[in-house]
């Protein structure tokens, strides 16, 4: 066993993903500054520097989105009516001595110019240069999503300051971060495609490993070392592994209990690439099968996500796709054990922005994750999978080769177990 177990193994040399062009965000900016109707706008990276000696920083996905810029205090400045500085970003001044502890940052050149694709890059407040640039422009623009009911982002602040000062008219798109970010271009897909990938071979190493005796951390660290192993850039977010009644709670985190024969195990646990996140679920059987009661459950939960699947059509938007599967869960006599959405958006973030009420657009991303939950009985049950809005009202399952009938399920774990 041991043999035959240093016989299999062969370290993974998964490559850097690569960056996208300087010329996507370019685009990006073009597009946000086509719909300021000639207003000047500013927006701040909301990231904070991380709290530990050796935490990554991770930018706010709106200044990501932007900028691909992955440092605190940024700023990016939108000129639509200059004549050459369009697009500007200021950085936060460097610091020598920190740089030895947390790396070295490049200096303002024009090659730190061109790797952001902007027209001009300097240090420095990106408020007060604002108010120095403002005035050709006849109005300022918040491009800010609302993060919360006081309001209190510094570029908010300084976009209303910088009106009041030069007397220019205010003008609110708030929304408008949120209705581009929601329509994925195919770079993105690209991207999410590849984390889809480095997931099911963590997927395909759980389905090995649920097995009695094994600890659901023994699981979760298997998979993650096939995410790892198949290029995965992160984890989407804190595995869950639920194994009987764990499987019932939404967001088991604890992956402390040991399987045990008989059981099925929750997994919602997947890989990021690129900053760019997946999202699914499957639930797997210790024994190789489902029991009755287990298949019975299993059925239904499945049977809803074939009932959303089919309720995508032109014009469908996020709460049509939530009443099909709240309709579905009511024939099956379920409802009432599916305490939760039927799904999210998906992007830089696993729960990503997107406007529920309206038609999904082309290239909106979302998951289908139902599930029926039942303490009582000792186990729940959860599918999810990540579906891809395409022109038409046409859509693609971006998970398709994850098995996801009971039956492939079963297949799936003898194979990986054989
Ligand atoms: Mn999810």
């Amino acid at each position: 066993m041991l043999i035959a177990l240093l016989v299999a193994f062969t370290h993974p040399n998964p490559q850097p993903p690569p960056d996208l062009p300087p010329s996507v965000y370019r685009e990006r900016r073009e597009k946000v500054m086509k719909e300021l109707g000639g207003c000047a706008a500013a927006i701040a990276a909301q990231g904070a520097e991380p709290p530990g000696p050796v935490t990554e920083f991770r930018q706010d996905d709106d200044f990501f989105w932007l900028t691909g810029l992955s440092e605190p205090k940024a700023w990016l400045l939108l000129f639509p009516r200059a004549k050459y500085r369009r697009q500007v970003l200021y950085l936060k001044a460097r610091d020598p001595e920190l740089e030895q502890w947390t790396g070295r940052r490049e200096p303002i050149s024009p090659a730190l110019k061109s790797q952001y694709g902007v027209d001009y890059i300097r240090r420095g407040d990106g408020g007060e240069a604002l108010l120095a640039s403002a005035p050709p422009h006849e109005c300022v623009a918040i491009i800010a999503p609302p993060g919360d009911l006081k309001d209190e982002r510094n570029d908010v602040k300084a976009v209303r300051q910088a009106a009041s000062a030069l007397g220019l008219k205010l003008v609110y798109k708030r929304d408008l971060l949120v209705r581009l970010r929601e329509a994925h271009g195919p770079e993105e897909v690209a991207l999410m495609e590849q984390a889809i990938a480095a997931t099911r071979a963590g997927h395909e190493a759980a389905a090995r490993s649920t097995v009695a005796g094994a600890s659901e951390r023994d699981v979760q660290t298997q998979m993650e070392f096939g995410f790892f192993g198949a290029g995965a850039t992160g984890l989407s977010y804190g595995p869950i592994v639920g194994s009987g009644e764990n499987g019932a709670v939404l967001h088991w985190g604890k992956n402390s209990r040991i399987l045990k024969d008989g059981d099925i195990v929750v997994i919602d646990s997947a890989a990021e690439y690129g900053r760019y996140a997946a999202d699914v679920t499957r639930t797997y059987p210790v024994s190789g099968k489902f029991n009755e009661e287990q298949a019975k459950v299993y059925r239904a939960v499945y049977q809803a996500q074939e009932d959303v699947l089919a309720a995508i059509k032109p014009g469908a938007a996020m709460v049509d796709l939530q009443e099909a599967c709240e309709q579905s869960l009511k024939r099956s006599g379920y409802l009432e054990k599916f305490i939760h959405g039927f799904g999210h958006f998906i992007g830089l973030n696993v729960h990503d922005v997107g406007f529920s009420g309206t038609p999904l657009p082309p290239g909106a991303i979302f998951t289908v994750e139902p599930g029926i939950y039942l303490p009582e009985r000792g186990f729940g049950v959860r599918i999810e999978d990540e579906v891809l809005i395409l022109p038409n009202g046409k859509w693609k399952l971006l998970t398709a080769n994850f098995p996801r009938k009971l039956e492939d399920v079963e297949a799936w774990v003898a194979r990986a177990r054989r």
